[in-house]
């Protein structure tokens, strides 16, 4: 990772900017031209039926429910817009560049999402980064100010362990050498990277994606409305779009809505639902008829919703030992992730929920929801240091594409961003 210096890379944001805007009106160009010939062929297609009709009606034989639909099932989700030159996209641009990106790799939905991610982090960063460096200004950093930024990453929900960390490696440092408030931000940022980078250091796995030729499982699993739904409909998004074969069981029988929102996040990307409708159903039981859909069309990736709350906590943790067993048993050989999902809103209490489930449930990673406007975005690195969980993904709204791979590199950036 290389540090930029600020004026060079502006220039590079503005080539970088300037080409991402002739791609997008070639790509504008291009969907005109298929959009001529839909409608080209919707013409031919309704000139075809209006003749049909005339024969059906003809022999007076009209069977209208049998209509097929011509067009496309899925619906369509709209391209990312290129959005104004500004502070936001020369930002995002340098995250990018920092991380060895080339000009020509950077797309508009990575632009997209760091500009999301930043500004989601924003009250995090008000409470935390604006005051640390109005108290820091530009004068060298003293005990007194590691008092204050401890008192400031507590605030943040960065937890007590993680902090501790952090402001100790910063006490050793000092006394080494003299710290200017900038190089202090940077320390910090290399410090705070380091517990997050841990546990998926230990994990062996960087970034986690379905292996192929098996069938990989995740499991979805957290307490009531932390966004666990949500999340699955948008990792079926990422998943699909990334062409990995992909279904959805709905394993939450116990919320009867459940099916219903997830069956239109399955729409949305063309990803199928397996579900139970009947009453009481057995969620482990949906997970055996998806797992035998899953074997018979080859499936990549089947993303599996869980119930967040049963009659006892006893109760979900058994059910969820129970999908795993018939997981075990049915394929052996299919790579099981176990995700829990956090609302970083929620703070220290979401905290002591991922050490309950982390005691319970064999989890394996978390995945970090609504970082869109909490300024207790800290959380996650309190998950990284207490619960030893590996962060797969954040969530930084409620649109389809508001989930990405984490990427501790751009997280910290982003958390202790200047501005
Ligand atoms: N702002 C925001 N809202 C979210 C995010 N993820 C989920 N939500 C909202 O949180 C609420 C609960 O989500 P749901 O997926 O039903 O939670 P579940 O009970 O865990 O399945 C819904 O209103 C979602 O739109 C996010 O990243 N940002
Ligand atoms: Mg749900």
């Amino acid at each position: 990772m290389t540090n930029i210096d600020p004026d060079n890379s502006r220039e590079w944001a503005a080539q970088a900017y300037a080409l991402l805007k002739k791609r997008q009106e070639e790509q504008k160009q291009e969907l005109q031209k298929e959009e001529e010939q839909k409608q080209e062929l919707q013409k031919e297609e309704e000139q075809k039926q209006e003749l049909q009709k005339e024969e059906e009606q003809k022999q007076e034989l009209i069977d209208t429910s049998n209509k097929e639909k011509i067009f496309g099932q899925a619906e369509t989700i709209a391209e990312t817009e290129l959005g104004e030159f500004d502070d936001n996209f020369t930002w995002s641009a340098m995250v990018l560049a920092a991380q060895g990106k080339k000009i020509n790799q950077i797309s508009i939905d990575e632009i997209d999402w760091l500009t999301k991610l930043r500004r989601g982090l924003e009250e995090t960063r008000k409470g935390f980064v604006t005051e640390l460096l109005d108290k820091l200004g530009d004068d060298p950093l003293t005990p007194e100010s590691l008092d204050d930024l401890e008192t400031l990453l507590i605030r943040a929900d960065v937890g007590i362990d993680s902090t501790d960390k952090v402001i100790s490696s910063l006490r050793t440092k000092l006394n080494e050498e003299v710290l200017g408030g900038e190089a202090g931000i940077k320390f910090l940022k290399k410090e705070l990277k380091l517990i997050i980078d841990k546990p998926i250091k230990n994990s062996g796995t960087d970034l986690l994606v379905p292996q192929k030729g098996k069938l990989n499982v995740w499991l979805l699993v957290g307490v009531n409305g932390v966004g666990k739904t949500t999340t699955l409909g948008k990792l079926a998004y990422l998943s699909s779009k990334s062409n990995y074969k992909t279904l959805i069981a709905a394993a939450d029988t116990f919320r009867a809505a459940a099916v219903e929102q997830l069956k239109v996040w399955g729409d949305r990307s063309n990803v199928d639902v397996i579900s139970n409708q009947s009453k009481n159903a057995d969620p482990a039981a949906v997970v055996f008829d998806a797992i035998n859909s899953a074997k018979k069309r080859d499936i990549d990736l089947l993303l599996v919703d869980t119930a967040g709350r049963l009659q006892t906590k006893n109760n979900l943790m058994d059910e969820l030992a129970k999908i795993k067993k018939i997981i075990d048993k049915k394929v052996p050989d299919a790579i099981v992730e176990s995700l829990l999902v956090l609302d970083a809103s929620q703070g220290q209490n979401g905290l002591k929920q991922a050490k309950s489930f982390a005691k319970s449930a064999d989890l394996s990673g978390a995945i970090i929801t609504k970082l869109d406007g909490t300024s207790r975005g800290g959380v996650s690195l309190a998950v990284s240091e207490e619960v030893n969980l590996p962060i797969r993904f954040i969530g930084a709204g409620e649109g389809i594409k508001d989930l990405r791979p984490f990427n501790s590199y751009e997280f910290v950036e982003a958390m202790l961003a200047d501005k």
